[in-house]
């Protein structure tokens, strides 16, 4: 029985300048820099444990398209490692590391395998001599707009049929809609395994055949949160099997604390302290935000007091560990004390002012200048629904806050 064994992984983003963050500690910043050179690590060591027929790398390797050259020199060290066990690569790039970028080239070692700009077949016979073809392309340049998928067609003569592309799936609206296509499309191919990049959320778009987006291998902003990874993939006339590897070494993880029952500040510390430890996991180590609710802030002389107070004590011992739990960010926002029926009854201007917060639509228009901003339309990202609505809260807060004082 002809059997095959790969790693799928995408989306590497080596490098990633990991923007926002230098005001970490040293010691944590330089730790979450080298968090996507530490998942590269996972993966070969992965499949090196694993003896693997080969790895798909599907996308996005480089974070930019000037290919820093120390991310080119750490690739380089472990494509080495596989030579060494004989596992060739196959790899596409991406909208992030298109080709039409300029860097300066460190040659790649002989077991690496770039796709060129136009869909093209490559061809493996694996050591237990299944033959394989894989298909791919890789960007000329950043935008991408093409179907390519109508150039991918199914040649005769293999035991196995992979595809890789990155692209998005066309019916998700959320991202760039790079080389997009539809699981329908990819399904009438005909192959054994789509190999996907470019979406970082893990997403298995089809389990028969399997079409799968592994996600980043690591996250690098709190919107990428929870474990991330790449996939062991092992294919027979069988069937498939499926093993997910974690590989992110900083893991950024989001919650929600209800203080209502914490009385004192001391017990609103060690509720979050509580949280901290049950999130603290293995060796890996957590980037954290935290969103304080239901707080009585009265006893603590404002928010930013309170926020302060907290910190100090919560970051106190986190540098010296290794699995630390580190908070990046602390939202606290005060129990509800306003009703706001109430306040409708004591005068009309409230009714009026309820109805306006409430029917406001111009959040886009206040906040453009965010994004006419040099700066925010470099790295601010739009904002989701929720968190609009969450700014929209706020600013009601803050407003009858000024009202009543
Ligand atoms: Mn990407």
């Amino acid at each position: 029985m002809k059997e095959i064994s790969f790693i799928h992984a995408a989306d590497l983003h080596l490098d990633s300048p990991m923007i926002g963050l230098k005001s970490l500690p040293e010691s944590i910043f330089t730790r979450v820099k080298e968090s996507t050179f530490t998942a590269l690590k996972r993966i070969t060591a992965a499949a090196i444990e694993q003896e693997v027929d080969f790895v798909v790398l599907a996308g996005d390797l480089f974070d930019g398209e000037d290919r820093s050259l120390r991310a080119q020199a750490r690739f380089r060290t472990e494509m080495l490692k596989l030579e060494e066990k004989g596992i060739p690569v196959y790899i596409v790039h991406g909208n992030h590391d298109h080709l039409n970028g300029t860097w300066v080239n460190l040659e790649m070692t002989a077991n690496v395998h770039v796709f060129d700009i136009e869909v093209e077949t490559k061809t493996l016979q694996t050591k237990t001599g299944a033959v394989v073809y894989l298909y791919g392309f890789s960007y000329p340049k950043r935008n991408v707009l093409d179907r390519k998928i109508d150039d991918y067609r199914k040649v005769e003569g293999a035991d196995f049929h992979v595809g890789i592309l990155h692209g998005n799936e066309s019916s998700g609206t959320e991202h760039d809609n790079y080389a997009p296509f539809s699981v329908k499309e990819l399904r009438n191919k005909g192959f054994d395994y789509w190999a996907l990049g470019h979406i970082h959320k893990r997403t298995v778009l089809s389990e028969d055949p399997p079409i799968v987006y592994p996600g980043n291998i690591q996250g690098r902003n709190r919107k990428e949160t929870g474990s991330k990874g790449f996939y062991h993939i092992c294919l027979s006339e069988l069937g498939t099997k499926m093993n997910f590897i974690e590989s992110s070494d900083i893991v950024w993880e989001e919650t929600e604390i209800d203080a209502a029952s914490a009385q004192t500040f001391h017990e609103v510390l060690q509720i979050c302290q509580g949280i901290m430890n049950q999130i603290r996991r293995g060796r890996k180590a957590t980037l954290l935000t935290i969103h304080l609710k239901n707080i009585e802030l009265e006893d603590y002389q404002g928010a930013n007091n309170l926020k302060n107070d907290l910190l100090e004590l919560l970051l106190e011992d986190e540098q010296a560990e290794e699995s630390f739990v580190w908070v990046v960010d602390l939202h606290i926002s005060e129990r509800n004390t306003i009703d706001k029926e109430q306040l409708k009854t004591l005068a009309g201007f409230y009714t009026e002012l309820f109805q306006t917060i409430d029917h406001y639509d111009e959040i886009d228009h206040a906040l453009a200048p965010i994004y006419e901003h040099p700066l925010g339309r470099k790295y601010a990202s739009p904002f989701t629904k929720e968190e609009q609505q969450e700014l929209m809260k706020e600013a009601e807060r803050l407003l009858l806050n000024l009202l009543n004082n």
